[in-house]
């Protein structure tokens, strides 16, 4: 018998020897099993799996309409999660099949209602899309689009200072430059290269590898019902802003356009601070190569001039980090907003991912070693993107067996996870690891037709919509318990209680436990290290390149069917 087992034992019996000694007190029903899940539900084919903890044995699943058992099953042997502390069951039912509405039963309690549906995931695809339109800088959010979130134009970084970390001969300190456009990155309003590049090459790269449904999505946004696919449009508003972000003159590319400090739980339009475009870094310089190479290749059919335009920008760039091969971000001291910097990590997979772009696009060889072993796409490191973009456009053995070994150690994971889920480290932004996972893992699946990818792709993905022991959906606006208090300005400054839809959560992050006063936190188990307050920004903030890989996992296990 293991330990939790025991303790549930000796904790019944005493409840037993206190009711049969006091009549007084009302017998009351045994703790009822916790069920976790997916809070919006399964694709009809797709795996489908939630986990238990408490004492029973099996599950039953019921239609909420006609209230009648339509499958039962056996959970797993219970097992002992470390990140969460938790002995916990599975109960996998991927072989019910039939759409409808449901609820998942172990012994007295029951789950959310959740959906089997073909189109389970469109809504909030499209939702999660959505989301970048409302972080939208210099343009006034209008309620044709918005509903009760339009909002006044912000930031319109038409002067933009040179800051004196990025002073040039050309344009010396307090030069003024006009940056426009581009999305904020967060919950804060800084517009931050790295980060934006991981973004919109996570979302282009869904676009080209499942444009039949990535390139469906409709967002009611302006941009709506031209020739463009709403996702290109929404993309393309961040695009140009990055164009603007090479210096013209030699190519280098500025890290980041911020004001000195955050400003305070205020609207866009109510933070006028000036802002700054922030020194020259080769991580930037390259991950815009990266972008702009394959903008140009998506853009062509669309807007040839664009296209070239963002090829010429590519070429430069990647010109000037020839010549300035390891200028990491240091951040000056008058200024406090976020870095972005990764000074323990050498620069080769922002090397490999530019070429190869470049490559792709060109037809010429840009040559850049690949990094081994391949490691989860983050935003520091675009490595595997680029791999999955080169895959998708020429056969490469080597290149594919790189990838799957990384594939095949998130498969081994999820497969002896008691959460059945590939990852088990938890750091800030979280809930982005377990849906890089999942992105890796649905590719592996394209590549290798193995079913076993796919379902470990669709478990992981759960997690993010509730499969997870705090039992929240980590995406705003969509499932029972999702957060409220999101750290984000607009959704904290403007009068509406719900937050902006759409949003990812960063999740549970052991570190960083100061945001809020270390005794918020109630559970020790990283797993658990989660809080849905405002001042949680190292748990409960969102961040568009967080958003850019649900878009990409939701669009992808749908097209997957
Ligand atoms: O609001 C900021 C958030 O966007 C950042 O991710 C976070 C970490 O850099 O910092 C937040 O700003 C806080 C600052 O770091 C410390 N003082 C309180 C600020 C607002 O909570
Ligand atoms: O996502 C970033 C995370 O990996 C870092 O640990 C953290 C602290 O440096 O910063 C996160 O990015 C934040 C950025 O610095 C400022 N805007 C908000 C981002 C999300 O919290």
């Amino acid at each position: 018998m293991n330990k939790n087992v025991i303790l549930v034992f000796i904790g019944s019996l005493a409840m037993a020897i206190i009711l049969s000694c006091n009549p007084s007190i009302q017998a009351v029903s045994p703790p009822g099993d916790t069920i976790h899940l997916n809070q919006l539900g399964y694709l009809p084919d797709g795996y489908k799996s939630a986990v238990v903890i408490g004492s029973s044995e099996s599950f039953n699943i019921l239609d909420v309409q006609s209230q009648a058992i339509v499958h039962a099953g056996n959970l797993s042997e219970p097992q002992y999660w470390d990140a969460s502390g938790e002995t916990v069951r599975l109960a996998e039912f991927s072989a019910f099949t039939t759409p409808g509405s449901y609820r998942l039963q172990v012994g007295t309690s029951s789950s959310h209602e959740f959906d089997i549906d073909r189109n389970v995931y469109t809504e909030v695809s499209t939702a999660s899309v959505k989301a970048f339109y409302f972080h939208r800088a210099g343009v006034e959010i209008d309620e044709k689009y918005a509903g009760a979130y339009a909002r006044a134009a912000g930031h319109p970084d038409t002067e933009v200072g040179i800051h004196a970390s990025a002073a040039s001969a050309s344009r010396p300190e307090g030069t003024m430059i006009s940056s426009p456009k581009g999305w904020y990155d967060a919950g804060d309003y800084g517009k931050y290269i790295v980060n934006s590049a991981i973004t919109v090459t996570t979302m282009m790269s869904v676009f080209e590898h499942y444009p039949e449904v990535a390139g469906m999505l409709t967002t009611n946004v302006p941009e709506s019902g031209d020739e463009t696919p709403d996702l290109l449009d929404e993309i393309r508003w961040n695009l140009d802003w990055m164009l603007t972000m090479q210096d013209p003159e030699d190519g280098g590319v500025y890290h980041k356009l911020t004001a000195k400090s955050f400003p305070g739980m205020i609207m866009p339009e109510m933070d006028t601070d000036s802002r700054w475009v922030v020194m020259k870094t080769t991580a930037a310089t390259l991950d815009f190569a990266a972008s702009m190479a394959q903008a140009s290749r998506v853009y062509k059919p669309y807007d040839p001039i664009f296209s070239e335009k963002c090829l010429r920008a590519s070429i430069k760039a990647w010109e000037w980090a020839r010549k300035n091969v390891d200028v990491y971000y240091v951040q000056p001291e008058d200024i406090s907003t976020g870095a972005y910097g990764q000074s323990d990590k050498p620069l080769n997979d922002e090397k490999f991912w530019a070429a190869t772009e470049l490559s792709i696009t060109t037809g010429e060889k840009y040559e850049a070693p690949v990094p081994t072993p391949l490691i989860v796409p983050e935003w520091r490191d675009g490595a595997a993107l680029a791999a999955m973009d080169l895959l998708n456009h020429q056969s490469d053995e080597a290149l594919k067996q790189a990838f799957m070994v990384l594939a095949d150690s998130l498969l081994k994971e999820q497969m002896n996870s008691a959460y059945d889920v590939s990852n088990d480290a938890f750091r800030w932004g979280s809930s982005s690891d377990f849906l890089n996972q999942a992105m890796v893992l649905i590719y592996a699946y394209k590549i290798s037709g193995e079913k076993a990818y796919k379902d470990a792709a669709q478990s992981t993905f759960d997690w993010v919509l509730g499969k997870n022991p705090n039992g929240v959906s980590f995406v705003t606006g969509f499932g029972d318990k999702t957060p409220m208090h999101i750290h984000h300005r607009p959704s904290e400054a403007d009068e509406i209680k719900e937050p902006l839809p759409g949003w990812v959560s960063g999740g549970p992050n052991p570190e960083n436990k100061e945001d809020c006063g270390a005794d918020a936190y109630l559970s020790p188990y990283p797993a658990k290290a989660f809080i849905d307050e405002l001042c949680s920004y190292a748990t409960n903030e969102v961040a568009i390149n967080w958003n850019g890989v649900f878009v990409y996992v939701s669009v992808a296990l749908d097209a997957e069917g």
